[in-house]
Protein backbone atom coordinates (compact mmCIF):
# COMPACT_ATOMS: atom_id res chain seq x y z
CA UNK A 1 0.00 0.00 0.00
CA UNK A 2 1.98 3.10 -1.46
CA UNK A 3 0.39 5.63 1.64
CA UNK A 4 2.25 8.76 2.40
CA UNK A 5 3.77 9.21 5.86
CA UNK A 6 1.85 11.20 8.56
CA UNK A 7 2.53 14.86 8.77
CA UNK A 8 3.24 16.34 12.33
CA UNK A 9 0.63 16.55 14.73
CA UNK A 10 -1.65 19.36 14.27
CA UNK A 11 -1.44 19.32 10.55
CA UNK A 12 -3.62 16.35 9.92
CA UNK A 13 -7.05 18.72 9.57
CA UNK A 14 -6.25 22.17 7.78
CA UNK A 15 -8.47 24.40 9.31
CA UNK A 16 -10.41 27.30 6.83
CA UNK A 17 -8.67 30.04 7.63
CA UNK A 18 -12.39 31.98 7.38
CA UNK A 19 -13.41 29.59 10.32
CA UNK A 20 -16.06 29.77 12.04
CA UNK A 21 -17.79 29.74 8.25
CA UNK A 22 -21.07 30.12 10.12
CA UNK A 23 -22.86 31.70 12.69
CA UNK A 24 -26.23 32.20 14.54
CA UNK A 25 -25.64 36.03 12.59
CA UNK A 26 -25.89 34.40 9.20
CA UNK A 27 -29.20 32.83 10.24
CA UNK A 28 -32.51 35.09 9.10
CA UNK A 29 -34.65 34.07 12.27
CA UNK A 30 -34.31 34.02 15.51
CA UNK A 31 -31.48 31.14 17.04
CA UNK A 32 -29.00 30.85 19.68
CA UNK A 33 -26.42 28.59 18.41
CA UNK A 34 -25.25 27.19 14.36
CA UNK A 35 -23.61 23.84 15.22
CA UNK A 36 -23.41 20.10 14.18
CA UNK A 37 -24.35 19.79 10.37
CA UNK A 38 -25.50 16.85 8.16
CA UNK A 39 -23.63 17.97 4.72
CA UNK A 40 -23.87 16.42 1.37
CA UNK A 41 -23.09 17.08 -2.10
CA UNK A 42 -26.58 17.71 -4.41
CA UNK A 43 -26.17 19.08 -7.78
CA UNK A 44 -22.40 20.50 -7.49
CA UNK A 45 -23.89 22.80 -4.50
CA UNK A 46 -23.25 22.19 -0.59
CA UNK A 47 -25.99 21.29 1.58
CA UNK A 48 -25.73 22.11 5.26
CA UNK A 49 -28.07 20.62 7.52
CA UNK A 50 -27.55 22.52 11.03
CA UNK A 51 -29.03 22.46 14.28
CA UNK A 52 -29.98 25.77 15.63
CA UNK A 53 -31.11 26.17 19.84
CA UNK A 54 -33.66 28.30 19.81
CA UNK A 55 -33.96 30.76 22.84
CA UNK A 56 -36.71 28.02 24.65
CA UNK A 57 -33.12 25.67 24.90
CA UNK A 58 -34.53 23.53 22.38
CA UNK A 59 -33.37 22.45 18.85
CA UNK A 60 -34.51 22.72 15.02
CA UNK A 61 -32.88 22.08 12.06
CA UNK A 62 -31.88 24.85 9.24
CA UNK A 63 -30.92 25.03 6.09
CA UNK A 64 -28.13 26.42 4.15
CA UNK A 65 -25.90 26.03 0.82
CA UNK A 66 -22.95 27.02 -1.19
CA UNK A 67 -20.91 26.93 -4.16
CA UNK A 68 -17.85 26.36 -3.19
CA UNK A 69 -18.13 24.70 0.58
CA UNK A 70 -16.52 27.83 2.34
CA UNK A 71 -19.56 30.05 1.86
CA UNK A 72 -22.90 29.31 2.79
CA UNK A 73 -26.22 31.35 2.32
CA UNK A 74 -28.93 30.02 4.80
CA UNK A 75 -32.40 29.39 3.76
CA UNK A 76 -35.18 31.81 4.79
CA UNK A 77 -36.79 29.14 6.52
CA UNK A 78 -35.83 26.03 9.14
CA UNK A 79 -35.61 22.68 7.26
CA UNK A 80 -36.75 20.71 10.13
CA UNK A 81 -39.07 22.04 13.22
CA UNK A 82 -40.45 19.47 16.02
CA UNK A 83 -43.68 17.68 14.07
CA UNK A 84 -46.85 19.02 15.29
CA UNK A 85 -48.90 16.24 14.81
CA UNK A 86 -49.16 12.39 14.78
CA UNK A 87 -46.35 10.03 16.22
CA UNK A 88 -43.91 12.23 15.37
CA UNK A 89 -45.08 15.31 17.35
CA UNK A 90 -44.91 13.09 20.64
CA UNK A 91 -41.25 12.70 20.16
CA UNK A 92 -40.13 15.23 18.89
CA UNK A 93 -41.93 17.65 21.48
CA UNK A 94 -38.32 18.94 22.96
CA UNK A 95 -36.67 19.28 19.52
CA UNK A 96 -34.21 17.87 16.80
CA UNK A 97 -30.98 17.95 16.68
CA UNK A 98 -27.93 16.49 14.90
CA UNK A 99 -29.04 15.44 11.47
CA UNK A 100 -26.72 13.18 9.50
CA UNK A 101 -27.31 12.75 5.51
CA UNK A 102 -26.50 9.43 3.40
CA UNK A 103 -27.27 9.93 -0.89
CA UNK A 104 -28.21 6.34 -1.67
CA UNK A 105 -30.24 5.23 -4.93
CA UNK A 106 -31.10 8.86 -6.34
CA UNK A 107 -32.11 9.50 -2.74
CA UNK A 108 -31.15 11.54 0.65
CA UNK A 109 -31.74 9.68 4.03
CA UNK A 110 -31.37 12.25 6.77
CA UNK A 111 -31.36 10.43 10.43
CA UNK A 112 -31.57 12.98 13.35
CA UNK A 113 -32.23 12.86 17.16
CA UNK A 114 -36.16 13.61 18.32
CA UNK A 115 -36.23 14.63 22.14
CA UNK A 116 -39.06 14.31 24.00
CA UNK A 117 -40.18 13.37 27.72
CA UNK A 118 -39.34 9.92 26.68
CA UNK A 119 -35.88 10.10 26.00
CA UNK A 120 -34.01 10.48 22.66
CA UNK A 121 -35.25 8.18 19.66
CA UNK A 122 -34.45 8.40 15.78
CA UNK A 123 -36.40 9.75 13.00
CA UNK A 124 -35.36 8.67 9.03
CA UNK A 125 -36.54 11.34 6.71
CA UNK A 126 -36.12 11.15 2.84
CA UNK A 127 -35.85 14.09 0.47
CA UNK A 128 -34.95 14.20 -3.32
CA UNK A 129 -34.73 18.12 -3.54
CA UNK A 130 -34.11 19.83 -0.17
CA UNK A 131 -37.26 21.36 -0.55
CA UNK A 132 -39.59 18.46 0.59
CA UNK A 133 -39.07 16.44 3.83
CA UNK A 134 -41.03 13.18 4.62
CA UNK A 135 -40.34 11.54 7.73
CA UNK A 136 -40.62 7.88 6.89
CA UNK A 137 -39.73 5.79 11.00
CA UNK A 138 -38.93 6.19 14.30
CA UNK A 139 -35.95 3.99 13.58
CA UNK A 140 -34.66 2.79 17.64
CA UNK A 141 -36.49 2.85 20.63
CA UNK A 142 -34.98 5.48 23.41
CA UNK A 143 -31.58 6.74 24.25
CA UNK A 144 -30.06 5.68 20.72
CA UNK A 145 -28.11 8.28 18.85
CA UNK A 146 -25.45 9.52 16.57
CA UNK A 147 -27.14 7.18 13.59
CA UNK A 148 -25.36 7.44 10.25
CA UNK A 149 -26.26 5.43 7.24
CA UNK A 150 -23.46 4.18 4.92
CA UNK A 151 -24.73 4.98 1.42
CA UNK A 152 -24.32 1.81 0.19
CA UNK A 153 -26.39 -1.49 0.32
CA UNK A 154 -24.25 -4.56 1.68
CA UNK A 155 -25.58 -8.05 0.04
CA UNK A 156 -28.94 -5.91 0.32
CA UNK A 157 -29.21 -5.16 3.58
CA UNK A 158 -28.77 -1.23 4.35
CA UNK A 159 -26.29 -0.82 7.06
CA UNK A 160 -25.86 2.11 9.93
CA UNK A 161 -23.61 2.81 12.92
CA UNK A 162 -24.92 3.97 15.96
CA UNK A 163 -24.54 4.91 19.97
CA UNK A 164 -27.01 3.40 22.45
CA UNK A 165 -26.54 4.60 26.43
CA UNK A 166 -25.67 1.91 28.87
CA UNK A 167 -25.07 1.88 32.58
CA UNK A 168 -22.74 -1.14 32.50
CA UNK A 169 -20.53 -0.63 29.43
CA UNK A 170 -18.68 2.78 28.32
CA UNK A 171 -20.95 3.97 25.44
CA UNK A 172 -19.74 2.55 21.98
CA UNK A 173 -20.39 2.07 18.61
CA UNK A 174 -22.49 -0.46 17.19
CA UNK A 175 -23.65 -1.88 13.99
CA UNK A 176 -26.91 -2.95 12.62
CA UNK A 177 -28.59 -3.97 9.40
CA UNK A 178 -32.12 -3.93 7.63
CA UNK A 179 -33.75 -4.53 4.45
CA UNK A 180 -35.82 -1.86 4.40
CA UNK A 181 -34.57 0.88 6.34
CA UNK A 182 -37.52 0.43 8.71
CA UNK A 183 -36.46 -2.94 10.69
CA UNK A 184 -33.10 -3.33 11.67
CA UNK A 185 -31.29 -5.86 13.58
CA UNK A 186 -28.88 -7.91 14.15
CA UNK A 187 -26.93 -5.59 16.11
CA UNK A 188 -23.45 -6.07 17.04
CA UNK A 189 -20.67 -3.96 18.72
CA UNK A 190 -17.59 -2.91 16.91
CA UNK A 191 -15.83 0.34 18.81
CA UNK A 192 -15.67 1.07 22.49
CA UNK A 193 -13.78 3.62 23.85
CA UNK A 194 -10.25 2.99 24.98
CA UNK A 195 -9.46 2.93 28.79
CA UNK A 196 -6.91 6.24 29.42
CA UNK A 197 -6.76 7.18 25.99
CA UNK A 198 -8.18 10.66 24.66
CA UNK A 199 -11.66 8.57 24.09
CA UNK A 200 -12.14 6.58 26.63
CA UNK A 201 -15.40 7.98 28.53
CA UNK A 202 -17.72 7.64 25.17
CA UNK A 203 -17.29 7.65 21.94
CA UNK A 204 -20.32 8.38 18.94
CA UNK A 205 -20.11 8.12 15.09
CA UNK A 206 -19.83 11.15 13.67
CA UNK A 207 -19.99 11.39 9.80
CA UNK A 208 -21.27 9.44 6.99
CA UNK A 209 -18.65 6.96 6.37
CA UNK A 210 -16.43 7.93 3.08
CA UNK A 211 -15.57 5.06 0.81
CA UNK A 212 -11.78 5.05 -0.30
CA UNK A 213 -9.87 1.92 -1.82
CA UNK A 214 -8.65 1.07 1.31
CA UNK A 215 -11.57 1.18 3.21
CA UNK A 216 -15.01 3.30 4.77
CA UNK A 217 -13.29 5.63 6.53
CA UNK A 218 -15.78 6.97 9.82
CA UNK A 219 -14.79 9.97 11.23
CA UNK A 220 -16.28 9.60 15.11
CA UNK A 221 -16.08 11.56 18.34
CA UNK A 222 -14.87 10.62 21.51
CA UNK A 223 -15.01 12.15 24.71
CA UNK A 224 -12.37 12.47 27.63
CA UNK A 225 -13.68 13.59 31.19
CA UNK A 226 -11.85 16.19 33.33
CA UNK A 227 -12.48 17.71 36.19
CA UNK A 228 -13.65 20.92 34.28
CA UNK A 229 -16.05 19.11 32.18
CA UNK A 230 -16.19 16.52 28.84
CA UNK A 231 -13.10 17.61 26.15
CA UNK A 232 -15.28 16.09 22.71
CA UNK A 233 -12.24 15.67 20.62
CA UNK A 234 -12.73 13.48 16.66
CA UNK A 235 -10.82 10.52 15.71
CA UNK A 236 -10.63 8.19 12.66
CA UNK A 237 -11.31 4.60 11.95
CA UNK A 238 -11.64 1.87 8.62
CA UNK A 239 -14.07 -0.41 7.87
CA UNK A 240 -13.71 -3.24 6.02
CA UNK A 241 -15.10 -2.46 2.31
CA UNK A 242 -16.97 -5.17 2.26
CA UNK A 243 -17.78 -6.36 5.64
CA UNK A 244 -18.02 -2.70 7.68
CA UNK A 245 -18.53 -4.91 10.90
CA UNK A 246 -14.75 -5.23 10.30
CA UNK A 247 -12.48 -2.72 11.70
CA UNK A 248 -9.20 -2.53 10.15
CA UNK A 249 -7.40 0.03 12.25
CA UNK A 250 -8.86 3.20 14.85
CA UNK A 251 -5.91 5.43 15.01
CA UNK A 252 -4.44 6.18 18.20
CA UNK A 253 -4.29 9.85 17.91
CA UNK A 254 -7.17 12.35 17.60
CA UNK A 255 -7.48 14.11 14.33
CA UNK A 256 -8.81 17.20 15.75
CA UNK A 257 -9.61 19.19 19.36
CA UNK A 258 -10.60 21.99 20.68
CA UNK A 259 -8.02 24.73 19.91
CA UNK A 260 -9.83 28.03 18.55
CA UNK A 261 -11.44 30.72 20.79
CA UNK A 262 -14.47 29.68 19.02
CA UNK A 263 -14.05 25.89 20.00
CA UNK A 264 -12.84 26.51 23.41
CA UNK A 265 -15.31 28.14 24.72
CA UNK A 266 -19.28 29.09 23.63
CA UNK A 267 -22.78 27.22 24.33
CA UNK A 268 -20.70 24.32 25.49
CA UNK A 269 -17.37 24.38 26.04
CA UNK A 270 -14.38 22.53 24.46
CA UNK A 271 -16.45 20.68 22.18
CA UNK A 272 -15.68 19.71 18.24
CA UNK A 273 -18.55 17.76 17.10
CA UNK A 274 -18.72 16.39 13.23
CA UNK A 275 -22.14 14.82 11.93
CA UNK A 276 -20.56 15.43 7.77
CA UNK A 277 -17.62 15.27 5.52
CA UNK A 278 -17.65 15.67 2.01
CA UNK A 279 -14.81 14.04 -0.19
CA UNK A 280 -13.43 15.40 -2.90
CA UNK A 281 -12.61 13.94 -6.21
CA UNK A 282 -8.80 15.16 -5.56
CA UNK A 283 -8.37 12.99 -2.34
CA UNK A 284 -8.92 15.44 0.02
CA UNK A 285 -11.85 15.72 2.47
CA UNK A 286 -13.33 18.59 3.72
CA UNK A 287 -14.50 18.24 7.21
CA UNK A 288 -17.32 20.57 9.34
CA UNK A 289 -18.11 20.45 12.75
CA UNK A 290 -19.81 22.45 15.34
CA UNK A 291 -17.54 24.62 17.26
CA UNK A 292 -18.43 24.26 21.54
CA UNK A 293 -21.88 23.73 20.14
CA UNK A 294 -22.28 27.71 19.04
CA UNK A 295 -20.59 28.08 15.60
CA UNK A 296 -20.08 25.38 12.71
CA UNK A 297 -16.54 24.98 11.49
CA UNK A 298 -14.47 23.29 8.77
CA UNK A 299 -10.83 22.08 7.42
CA UNK A 300 -9.19 19.89 4.89
CA UNK A 301 -7.80 16.85 4.85
CA UNK A 302 -6.00 14.26 2.73
CA UNK A 303 -7.81 10.88 2.71
CA UNK A 304 -4.68 8.65 2.78
CA UNK A 305 -3.28 10.25 5.62
CA UNK A 306 -6.69 9.45 7.15
CA UNK A 307 -6.27 6.22 6.29
CA UNK A 308 -2.59 5.70 7.23
CA UNK A 309 -3.15 7.01 9.98
CA UNK A 310 -5.87 4.15 11.08
CA UNK A 311 -3.22 1.42 9.62
CA UNK A 312 -0.28 2.37 10.91
CA UNK A 313 -0.62 3.58 14.14
CA UNK A 314 -3.92 1.91 15.44
CA UNK A 315 -5.27 1.17 19.09
CA UNK A 316 -7.38 -1.69 19.98
CA UNK A 317 -11.22 -1.16 18.40
CA UNK A 318 -12.60 -3.63 20.98
C1 LIG B 1 -23.55 15.32 22.81
C2 LIG B 1 -24.64 15.74 21.86
C3 LIG B 1 -24.11 16.72 20.84
C4 LIG B 1 -23.30 17.83 21.47
C5 LIG B 1 -22.29 17.25 22.45
C6 LIG B 1 -21.50 18.32 23.19
O1 LIG B 1 -24.03 14.53 23.84
O2 LIG B 1 -25.68 16.35 22.59
O3 LIG B 1 -25.19 17.28 20.16
O4 LIG B 1 -22.61 18.54 20.48
O5 LIG B 1 -22.97 16.45 23.39
O6 LIG B 1 -22.35 19.12 23.95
Amino acid sequence: MNLPDNPSHNQYIKRYEGNPILTKEHVPYPVETVHNAGMVKHNDRYIMLFRSHRRNGRSIIGIAESIDGFRFTVHDKPFVTPAKEGVFAQYEEYGVEDPRICAIDGEYLITYSAYSRYGVRIVLAKTYDFRQLERVALISQTDMRNVVIFPQKFNGQYVRLDRPHSHIAPWSIWISYSPDLIHWGHSKIVMRPLQYHWDEMKIGPGATPIKTKYGWLHIYHGVFSTMSGGIYRLGVALHDLNNPSKILGVADDWILQPEDPWEVAGYVSNVVFTCGAIAEDDGSVKIYWGGADQVMCMGMAQIDVMVNLCLNNPRLPI
